[in-house]
């Protein structure tokens, strides 16, 4: 609609007006000031697709150089099916959405050494100047501020296995309930309790919609045991539900959940054991908080043997691809 548009535009002024107020102000990273890659912007005034990606997933979910091979055909993949993709992530102290190839070289080399940045510690990221890598939560604020209706990552933070005691729930939990971006990702790794995710998600009147399945996915694994309360079967399905929340001002997310392809998926047996081997070390580590994901990211990787690293790229990518096209179905029920 021309609203949207003129709100678009109105976001883009303000934006570049508190550029020229910190640049005045003599501060050049300081403030509350969000860089738009060229290619986004315009694709944001012209209406058109644009993909939000995160950038966690980079610096601590894959080894370097295969995080920076991955993000590339990711961003290839959201190209080569009609929508220009961004790449979110603060670079000393500014939030980017829309990463230049320099910019993804650089977190992809950062590695662990950025900061994993989830919706707290954004403020102090910036404050500081620093590098950050921002998880789902963080990238669904900021797409949203920005209004990137949609944004493509492998799997979600959860409840965590034992939360009930540890309290150790993730921030994109509380996120997809107040921020209108739909999520496209794979359901949430068995490191984390699943059923308990789901109950989250439901207290936090998130819609949770599985593709082409009845069943909520487990990220490896195309299937979980549980089930979804809503089926979507194409990306024009997808994109109703997510013009119909934008429309009804509901304010809260959309998780949109595509199995990984059967072809892809790696053993649950062989996960299973791996997890439970990782959360065992985990805990005779003292390994909490949010360097509990990373870590049990990491391990399950070494012992698969690099099998559920392979899954985890497959998996992004038909994300990407299934993004890609909700992305330009809604641009066009939009337009
Ligand atoms: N789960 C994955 N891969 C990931 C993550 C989670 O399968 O890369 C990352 C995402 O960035 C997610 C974050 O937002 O971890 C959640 O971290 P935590 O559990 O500390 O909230
Ligand atoms: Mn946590």
């Amino acid at each position: 609609s021309s609203s949207a548009h003129r709100r678009l535009t109105n976001i883009q002024q303000h934006l570049s007006l508190a550029d020229t107020n910190n640049k005045a102000a003599g501060f050049s990273t300081f403030g509350g000031f969000i860089k738009i890659a060229p290619d986004v912007s315009e694709a944001l005034s012209q209406r058109r697709a644009v993909v939000a990606l995160e950038s966690t997933i980079i610096s601590h979910g894959m080894p370097y150089p295969l995080n920076l091979e991955t993000a590339k055909e990711v961003e290839t993949i959201v190209r080569e099916n009609g929508a220009v993709p961004a790449t979110v992530a603060i670079l000393d102290g500014t939030p980017c959405i829309g990463l230049s190839l320099e910019e993804l070289e650089r977190l992809a080399k950062l590695g662990a050494k950025a900061q994993k940045t989830a919706r707290r510690d954004i403020a102090h990221v910036v404050a500081t100047g620093g590098n950050g890598a921002t998880t789902v939560s963080a990238t669904m604020f900021l797409a949203s501020r920005v209004h990137i209706p949609v944004f493509v990552t492998g799997g979600i933070g959860g409840v965590h296995r034992h939360g009930e005691h540890t309290m150790d729930i993730s921030s994109d939990l509380t996120e997809l309930g107040r921020t209108p971006v739909a999520v496209i990702s794979a359901g949430v790794k068995s490191i984390l309790d699943i059923p308990r995710t789901l109950e989250y998600l439901e207290t936090q009147g998130v819609c949770v919609a599985a593709y082409k399945t009845n069943e909520f996915p487990a990220f490896f694994t195309e299937s979980s045991g549980c089930k979804v309360p809503c089926r979507v079967d194409t990306p024009e399905e997808c994109a109703r539900l997510i013009d119909a929340n934008i429309k009804l001002k509901l304010g809260t997310g959309i998780l949109i959940a595509v199995p990984i392809p059967a072809e892809h998926s790696t053993s649950g047996n062989i996960i299973e054991s791996a997890i439970q081997k990782a959360l065992k070390e985990a805990r005779e580590n003292n390994i909490t908080g949010n360097a509990e994901t990373p870590f049990l990211l990491r391990r399950v990787n070494e012992l698969t043997g690099g099998a559920s690293l392979a899954s985890n790229i497959a998996l992004v990518k038909n994300n990407a691809l299934v993004g890609a096209k909700i992305s330009v179905a809604l641009a066009k029920l939009r337009e």
